[in-house]
């Protein structure tokens, strides 16, 4: 209808607005993208990786096993160090570095850079240049965590074996300007692994150690082991569950879903569906703060001068949108 196409445009016009806006568009989704034809190059395990993450998990099971032992003061510590770090991931390296949805000012930068060698997810310059292929070619080969390749493949598996040439060849291709000018995650970069030996578990361990006398065991497994492990299957979960299951209220046609129970997990980061549809928008949700530490981390930044232009889609485009190409499900919830 001519009414359906003057909705549409508007909706096309406002991804082309923020677009120009932010300096990138390379993490839109490619329709004309497809997929190469032909045999699947055969897996090729990466065993260093494979040994790490088995003892890792282990040692996570080790922390739980501790719990009960654990001072009280730790405990609160370990949920400090969990929500800082998934900060640095959700607030640094998704929402302000993979997809410009904000801007941010230097000493916000630096907080956030801290935060995210905590999390210790790779590099920033890394996590956004893979984010930003998964975005733009998602669910294909160049997709690094591909979920049409199930769900160990998209939760671990991925980071078990080499890439698939097409993430590295496309990957070569996006516009990483904006991330090479950036100072803070250049360095970042290059000090990365001291910056994670440091920050990821030195410091969650010394800490309950020489403030409350709490046994190094307990403050090792404990504030740095499990709450790292829990923090990576959080994420995790956004790339394995949060594309396969729950409703599809923005976009029927891609597999992201809108999962509440991993945004809880993942601070704000399983509205995915609606995320997948408007990945500029800086709540990636329409509902606020609503299971959202990230959207009020953000807001409290701004509030302080810290952090600015936050990237909004609008109440009537979103409703466009969901009429257009959603399930319907958003009438029932
Ligand atoms: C981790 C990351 O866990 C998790 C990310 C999750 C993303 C989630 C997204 C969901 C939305 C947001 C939600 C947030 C929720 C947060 C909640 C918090 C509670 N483009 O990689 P290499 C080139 S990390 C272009 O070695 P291999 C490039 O030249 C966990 N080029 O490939 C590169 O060299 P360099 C800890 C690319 O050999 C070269 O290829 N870390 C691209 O196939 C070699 O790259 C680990 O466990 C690209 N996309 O190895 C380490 N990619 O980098 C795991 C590569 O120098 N990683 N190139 O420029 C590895 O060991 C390896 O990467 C590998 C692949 C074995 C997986
Ligand atoms: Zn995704
Ligand atoms: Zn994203």
């Amino acid at each position: 209808t001519k009414n359906g196409n003057a909705i549409m445009e508007k909706d096309l016009l406002n991804h082309d607005d923020v677009a120009a806006e932010r300096g990138m568009v390379d993490d839109l989704f490619d329709e004309t993208y497809r997929e190469k034809e032909g045999p699947k190059p055969p897996l090729r395990y990466v065993w260093r990786n494979i040994i790490l993450m088995s003892l890792l998990h282990l040692g996570a099971i080790i922390g739980l096993t501790l719990i009960p032992s654990a001072k009280i003061q730790t405990l609160a510590w370990a949920i400090l160090c969990f929500v800082l770090s998934a900060l640095g991931i959700t607030a640094g390296s998704h929402r302000l570095w993979s997809h410009r949805s904000y801007k941010a000012t230097l000493p916000l930068r630096i907080f956030l850079t801290i935060a995210n060698s905590m999390a210790f997810q790779n590099d920033i310059y890394e996590w956004a240049r893979d984010h930003r292929v998964h975005h733009k070619f998602s669910e294909t080969d160049a997709d690094p965590h591909n979920a049409m390749r199930g769900f160990f493949f998209s939760h671990i598996g991925w980071l078990l074996v080499r890439k698939h040439p097409d993430v590295i060849e496309k990957g070569q291709k996006l516009d990483l300007s904006d991330l090479k000018a950036d100072k803070v995650v250049m360095f970042q970069r290059r000090y990365y692994k001291p910056s994670v030996v440091l920050l990821c578990f030195t410091l969650p361990t010394l800490v309950p150690w020489y403030f409350w006398d709490e046994s190094i065991i307990i403050s090792f497994f404990i504030p740095a082991i499990l709450r790292y492990t829990l923090g990576l299957n959080a994420t995790w979960l956004v790339n394995s569950a949060a594309h396969m299951f729950g409703n599809r209220p923005y976009d029927q046609n891609i597999n992201p879903r809108e999962n509440p129970l991993v945004s809880v997990g993942a601070l704000g980061e399983g509205f995915h569906n609606y995320h997948h549809t408007f990945p500029y928008d800086y709540s990636t949700s329409e509902f606020g703060w609503r299971f959202n530490l990230t959207t009020a981390f953000i807001d409290l930044m701004c509030l302080l001068g810290l952090a600015s232009d936050r990237k909004k889609v609008s109440k009537e485009v979103i409703l466009a949108r969901k009429m257009r190409t959603g399930d319907g499900s958003h009438k029932s919830g």
